[in-house]
């Protein structure tokens, strides 16, 4: 049997990207909390030689290290056959999908998030603006992508609505609006029976 352990934090969307595909694709591993706020020499030993940023997520698969939650899931996707995984077209639209996420509204959320909680101390002037208004261009796009299918990938969800799951979970924290096509995905996600809460994913 195969061997999972998922290094996270619950207030790291790009672990939970990891841990809810996981949890969706019913995969059996354990999780370590590694704590993101500490400095990272505190962190983990086996944790730190296997993360070369010392970054969750990391995922250790029968002791091979994964890390960049989007290789991650890929991996997920690919090696256990699911989540869009399961045929070329899935897969290729889970790849268009995460690289998408990453360049644009997996990009600004996460910055528009830290600075709402540090009240934007350290961000030059403009940044603030200029991420705003990429997400409200982000907005757009995920209409588009999402078309008239109530997730990414169709009648089910895969690896792109995982990805963009894992900041668009917390659009208030970064002081954003979801629009009406957000907020009915966003809803559809939240009724998934394997959806959990952060804290749920990665216990302390
Ligand atoms: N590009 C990486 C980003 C990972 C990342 O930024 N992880 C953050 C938490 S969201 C982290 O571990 N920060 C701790 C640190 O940098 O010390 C991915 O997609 O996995």
């Amino acid at each position: 049997m195969t061997d999972l352990v998922l290094y996270g934090h619950p207030d790291s969307g790009h672990a939970c990207k990891v841990a809810l595909a996981l949890s969706l694709a019913g995969v059996r591993h354990s999780t370590v909390w590694v704590d993101i706020w500490a400095s990272p020499e505190s962190r983990p030993a086996d944790f730190l030689v296997a993360s070369p940023f010392a970054e969750v997520p990391l995922l250790v698969i029968d002791g091979t290290p994964y890390v960049q939650s989007g290789a991650i899931l890929l991996e997920i996707a690919t090696r256990f056959g699911c989540l869009g995984g399961e045929t070329p077209e899935g897969q290729r639209r889970g790849r268009e999908l995460l690289m998408w996420e990453a360049n644009r509204i997996g990009m600004c959320l996460p910055q528009l998030k830290e600075a709402q909680r540090v009240k934007g101390q350290g961000f030059p002037q403009g940044a603030i603006e200029w991420l705003t208004m990429r997400y409200q261009a982000d907005c757009q796009r995920f209409a588009t992508l999402l078309g008239d299918e109530p997730f990414f990938h169709g009648p089910k969800p895969g690896i792109g609505d995982c990805a963009i799951w894992g900041y668009t979970q917390w659009l208030s924290e970064a002081g954003v609006a979801a629009t009406h096509v957000m907020e009915g995905w966003l809803h559809r996600m939240r009724a998934l029976p394997a959806m959990r809460p952060p804290q749920t994913f990665f216990p302390e």
